[in-house]
C-alpha cells in the first residue's frame, strides 16, 4: 500500500479522509510521523493556508503530502467566517463558542443560506495541485444533532431534512465539501 501524509491535528477529519480512503492508501497522521509543528495557517485563501501545510510537510519531512483547508460562507454575513471559520469567535478552535457567535450575528436573519468549501493541496516531488469541493445548504436557527464536528450541527445541506450532525458518517461523506474534494484527490491518486 502506497503511503501519504494527511497534514491536519483534526482527528475527526483524518477519521472521515480514512474511511473515504479505504484500503488504496495508507493515510498517516502529522502524529504518526512525528510532526507537531504549530503550521502556520497565515493565507488570507483557502487555497493558500491548504498549499502552506502540504508544503510544510514535503518540504521539511520528504513525505508527499496533502492538506485540505475549509471554511463556511454565509451570504448573509458577506461570505464571513471563510477562510477564518475556526476561529470566528476567537483564538482558541472552541466549536461551540463559534458556532453560537453564528446563531446571534444571524438573529432574525430570513436568509440562511450558506456553503462549506474545502480546498485540498497535494505535494507531490515539486508539485503542487488543487482539489475543491463544495456544499450548498443552510444555517439552522438551533443547533441540531450530535454527530460530525465543527459547524455540522447549525448546517443543514440543500436537499436534506437534518443537519450533518443529524446524518451518520457515510451519508455526511456522499454530500459534504470534503467528501467531494476527497473524491477529485482520490480519483488523481488512483490513476497513478
Ligand atoms: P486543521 O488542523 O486541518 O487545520 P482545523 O480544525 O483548523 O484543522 P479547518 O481550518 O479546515 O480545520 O476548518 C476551519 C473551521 O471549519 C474549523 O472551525 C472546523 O471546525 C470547521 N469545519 C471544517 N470542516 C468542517 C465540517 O466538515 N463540518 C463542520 N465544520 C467544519
Amino acid at each position: 500500500m502506497r503511503t501519504i501524509v494527511f497534514a491536519t491535528n483534526n482527528r475527526h477529519k483524518l477519521q472521515e479522509l480514512r474511511r473515504i480512503a479505504g484500503d488504496s492508501w495508507n493515510i498517516l497522521s502529522l502524529e504518526d510521523i512525528g510532526c507537531d509543528d504549530d503550521i502556520p495557517e497565515t493565507a488570507d485563501t483557502l487555497e493558500g493556508n491548504a498549499i502552506i501545510k502540504a508544503r510544510w510537510v514535503k518540504d521539511k519531512y520528504g513525505y508527499d503530502c496533502f492538506a485540505d483547508d475549509t471554511g463556511l460562507m454565509v451570504d448573509a454575513l458577506g461570505g464571513a467566517p471563510g477562510v477564518y471559520s475556526a476561529r470566528y469567535a476567537g483564538p482558541g478552535h472552541d466549536s461551540a463558542a463559534n458556532m453560537a457567535l453564528l446563531l446571534k450575528n444571524l438573529e432574525g436573519e430570513t436568509n440562511r443560506s450558506a456553503r462549506f468549501r474545502t480546498v485540498i493541496a497535494l505535494a507531490q516531488g515539486s508539485d503542487i495541485r488543487l482539489f475543491e469541493g463544495v456544499v450548498e445548504g443552510e444555517i439552522t436557527t438551533v443547533p441540531a444533532g450530535c454527530g460530525g464536528f465543527g459547524y455540522d450541527p447549525v448546517f443543514k445541506p440543500l436537499e436534506s431534512s437534518v443537519t450533518f450532525a443529524e446524518m451518520d458518517a457515510d451519508a455526511k461523506n456522499a454530500v459534504s465539501h470534503r467528501g467531494r474534494a476527497t473524491a477529485a484527490l482520490m480519483k488523481y491518486l488512483l490513476n497513478q
